[in-house]
């Protein structure tokens, strides 16, 4: 990866050279031997993007020896000549016309040769661009120019681009998600210019043509405005250094062919405006005010019209709610301030604005905007925020075959790959698959790609290793391969193996063992989608699938809010655990895949993948280190699958148990779960030295396998305890069973604590069975979990809730916990749980999950689970959101709840089976 610094930072000082003037003739490296002169010559106007081409074949033709000298004219039988230009210039047209070559698409090209000329001819700039780099390559493999070349090529995508987040693990002091101003002590890497270049170069050297920078507000730290001087949230310099940059980043990239694209989530203000008008910077419940709505459109126009070549990425979601709201926020506020932009600048041509599917209904935002603005595009989560499939399905595929035929281009997003990280990842044959499947199925025409990991820790990669990698050198195989099948996804598998085992060989000079590390890079990449989406939680960043699983999740991952998009749509069909064992039991068919299928497939992958890096190992000359490191991942990725193997197999056992009544079935379960235990112990070793953590995003937002408050358990030697003390904890259980004295897990009752409410006709009611929970409608208790009764609920009116967004406001001299009682139905009018894989702020107030599930019931009403909000002293109010909920109690703020299962009302009378793990 040296050398490949080496070889940008070469070309980087060529640019240079060239731009002040001294590269028109480069004369030959003086230790190669001059073979022969060669005349560019440019027909067409000066363009930038064909200048970088014409300047990487230089420096190629070069180092193979060449004198390059640039030509004026074009001369038929004098010395060679490369003629580049567009397709459509007379001259060109005149000599390719002879050969009748037809016409590439957009940002396509010819490279013809006719004796002594060669022509490199582009559909446009960046196709003539594309050409130089393609001809630059061959003769950087072949060491000559070649003798005769009858080339036609063009991207499949229209869009190829990759994504930065300039966000980091945690949040800042003072502030909440994704509000991180631009500014160099919280950015350093986005200052240096060098790295940028570096950047930049590995995406074009990929053929990508879109840089997409993600934030929550950029405005304020790159505009300022007239009306809103004190929005501003950097000081004046860090303002001064931001225009810089931004404004080399954008000229340096549409050199290159790319377009740089900012994504910003709405509504979020700047901290001093919201300080200003004592507002929040954001807050999903509250409705758009013509103060924000005129903030934002400045904002907004003001950067479109000091940025004129950037592009904007919407995401309606998070900081907003309602499908309406969306459709009168992009209307109303966002298109009218981009137009507002082009007319100060006085143009009428439409930048794109690009719409992200994410936490909004997109089809019908795009039904409302089509008419007014015609330069739009759509993007959707491929497989949501991990990589699970290529064969995706189901209700998520519906979604993007809509937005597919609104007949704007649609992107597919590779989100945050919460599966994937912190291993590297190099499966080709996936990543094709995989592009494929965003043609055929979804429909798609574009890519945008996040990082393969540590997202939120840009520009580092999570390996420990001083000074830190970085993604762009670890990663390279990431890009290349999702680059390459943008753009052409239909290339001959046999190929494949060819090129990548050759590409692999050259990196680490393994005498032809390449193929032997793409074997084991593309085993070890069928491990974690295959377990994410037969017995993962989510696909959401919720989870991080390499810090293993609980026995809880995996016997009841109900309690653990199964995300169903991982089940009905990433994924080929197939059977949980739960339908896997009952099926069993009744003698059923199984249908799709099978968890004791995957398990064994990814015992196996582990095995193979191992195998062939072992193989490759004793060959590599070069990159050893890196080497090193690549095999260790693939020892990980084998515990890994060695771990989930032994512990579905335990949990197989245990919930077999639930219906055999059985306690051998439970016996059986341990040493399957003492194995699993071994296995990630093995991980723990493995990774202990060689990694800083497994997940870049370090908040609360993590919930799956533990919670990741203030950056704890993010390693797993941080989890191992967890894995250690479940054992014990089934150990034990088993014991009490076995002696028949108890088979349940006794929860404490919990006490109720004062609280004064504001408003002083609230209606307060002890719960107990027989009480309505509502003013308004029959609504009886009629099954009430122990540890609850004797609670202060408030009995609020049903009707009410369901019109308008309810506020309760209270004030207490401690800590306070208040319980809130969802009911179990995704219709209207309930209240819907928070979702963080779409409202990343749905844990806030601790409120993700439930508490006690099946805790309640009452009657004409659906079961209720208990969530918890937790506040500090004082005042408070609590707005859970517009819908029908139920406050059941307020209790210290400092009780631990321990998740549990009541099992009111679901006919069982028996607490779930996962008591036993707890
Ligand atoms: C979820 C996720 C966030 C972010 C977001 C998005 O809320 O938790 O980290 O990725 O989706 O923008 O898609």
């Amino acid at each position: 990866m040296q050398l490949i610094n080496l070889m940008r930072n070469y070309l980087f000082l060529n640019i240079l050279l060239l731009n002040v003037g001294l590269g028109n003739t480069v004369f030959a490296n003086e230790n190669e031997p001059v073979k022969e002169a060669i005349e560019i010559v440019l027909t067409g106007a000066k363009n930038d993007r064909i200048d970088f081409g014409v300047t990487r074949l230089t420096t190629a033709l070069n180092a193979a020896g060449y004198v390059v000298n640039s030509g004026k004219s074009l001369k038929k039988g004098a010395g060679k000549q490369l003629i580049v230009g567009l397709l459509d210039e007379a001259n060109i047209q005149k000599i390719l016309a002879k050969k009748g070559a037809d016409k590439p698409g957009k940002e396509g090209y010819i490279l013809n040769t006719n004796a002594n000329q060669t022509v490199i001819a582009g559909a446009d700039a960046s196709g003539a661009l594309y050409g130089c780099l393609d001809l630059a390559e061959r003769i950087a493999q072949s060491g000559k120019l070649p003798a005769q070349l009858t080339v036609k090529d063009q991207p499949e995508m229209v869009m190829r681009g990759a994504c930065i987040g300039i966000q980091k693990p945690e949040y800042l002091p003072g502030r909440t998600v994704y509000e991180y101003p631009y500014t160099p002590e919280n950015f350093p890497w986005l200052y240096d210019k060098a790295l940028w270049i570096n950047y930049l170069d590995m995406l074009v050297d990929n053929r990508m043509n879109s840089l997409y920078l993600w934030n929550g507000h950029p405005f304020a730290s790159l505009v300022k405005l007239k009306d809103y001087p004190y929005a501003l949230e950097v000081d004046e310099e860090t303002f001064k250094k931001n225009e810089e940059i931004f404004s080399f980043l954008t000229k340096e990239a549409d050199k290159r062919g790319i377009w740089v694209i900012q994504m910003f989530y709405n509504i979020i203000v700047s901290k001093p405006f919201a300080e200003k008008h004592n507002i929040k910077t954001q807050d999903r419940k509250r409705p758009i005010t013509p103060l924000i709505s005129d903030y934002t459109r400045k904002s907004i126009a003001a950067f479109v019209e000091k940025y004129p070549n950037v592009g904007l990425l919407i995401t309606l979601g998070e900081a907003m709610e309602g499908d309406d709201t969306d459709v009168e926020w992009f209307t109303k506020t966002i298109i009218p301030g981009v137009k507002d932009g082009l007319a100060a600048l006085k143009t009428d041509i439409q930048p794109p604005i690009v719409l992200r599917g994410h936490d909004t209904n997109p089809q019908m935002v795009m039904k409302a905007s089509l008419p007014i603005y015609k330069s739009l595009y759509t993007m959707n989560k491929y497989n949501g925020e991990a990589l699970t499939t290529y064969q995706p399905r189901g209700p998520w595929a519906k979604m993007h075959q809509e937005m597919s035929e609104l007949g704007s281009i649609h992107i597919e997003n590779v989100h945050i790959l919460a599966n994937l990280e912190p291993f590297r990842y190099g499966s080709a044959d996936f990543i094709q698959k995989s592009v494929q499947a965003m043609h055929d199925v979804h429909g798609a025409n574009g890519l945008h790609i996040y990082p393969e990991a540590s997202y939120w820790d840009w520009p580092y990669s999570a390996d420990n290793v001083s000074p830190r990698q970085l993604q762009i050198d670890r990663d390279w195989v990431w890009y290349k391969a999702w680059a390459r099948y943008a753009w052409n996804c239909r290339r001959d598998r046999s190929e494949e193996v060819k090129y990548w085992s050759e590409e692999l060989d050259k990196t680490f000079d393994t005498q032809n063992h390449g193929g032997d590390i793409l074997e084991a890079y593309e085993q070890a990449g069928e491990i974690t989608p295959k377990l994410l989406r037969r017995f993962g939680i989510t696909n959401g960043n919720r989870q991080t699938l390499t810090l293993g699983m609980t026995m809880s999740q995996l016997v009841n991952p109900k309690k653990h809010r199964v995300w169903p998009e991982l089940y009905n749509s990433d994924g080929p069909e197939g059977e949980t655990l739960t339908e896997y064992v009952e099926k069993n039991l009744k003698g059923e068919k199984h249908v799709g895949e099978t968890p004791e299928q995957i398990i064994r497939e990814v015992v196996q992958h582990g095995k193979l993948s191992v195998e062939a890096i072992d193989r490759a190992q004793p060959f590599v000359k070069k990159e050893k280190e890196e080497f090193q490191r690549i095999r260790n991942d693939m020892y990980c990725h084998r515990a890994l699958a060695d771990f989930f193997s032994e512990k579905v197999q335990a949990a197989e056992l245990v919930l077999k148990y639930t219906h055999s009544k059985n306690i051998t079935d439970l016996k059986n379960a341990v040493p399957h779960l003492e194995k699993s235990v071994t296995h990630f112990k093995e991980l723990a070793k493995l990774t202990k030295d060689t990694y800083l953590y497994a997940n870049s995003m370090q908040t609360a937002q993590r919930r799956v396998p533990v919670g990741g408050n203030d950056g704890k358990n993010k390693t797993w030697v941080e989890l191992l305890p967890f894995y250690e003390e479940e054992l014990e904890q089934f150990k034990k259980n088993l014991t009490l069973l076995e002696s028949g004295k108890s088979a349940e897990e006794l929860v404490a009752k919990l006490k109720p604590v004062a609280v004064r409410l504001q408003d002083k006709n609230t209606e307060m009611f002890t719960l107990a069975k027989g009480e309505p929970l509502f003013s308004d409608r029959e609504s009886a208790i009629t099954g009430l979990a122990e540890e609850l009764s004797g609670l202060k609920g408030i009995r609020l009116n049903a009707g009410e809730l369901a019109d308008k967004q309810t506020s309760i406001s209270f004030s207490s001299k401690t800590p306070v916990k208040v319980l809130v009682g969802y009911f179990q139905s995704k219709e209207k009018p309930f209240l819907a749980v928070p979702n963080l894989e779409t409202d990343a702020t749905g844990n806030d107030f601790g409120q993700a999950e439930a508490k006690i599930t099946a805790a309640l019931t009452a009657k004409g009403l659906p079961n209720i689970n208990v969530h918890s909000y937790t506040f500090p002293a004082g005042n408070n109010t609590l707005v859970p959101g517009k819908g029908i909920f139920t406050v059941l109690g307020f209790i210290d703020g400092n009780t631990e709840m321990k998740p549990h299962a009541a099992a009111m009302g679901d006919g069982s009378g028996v607490r779930n089976i996962d008591w036993l793990f707890e």
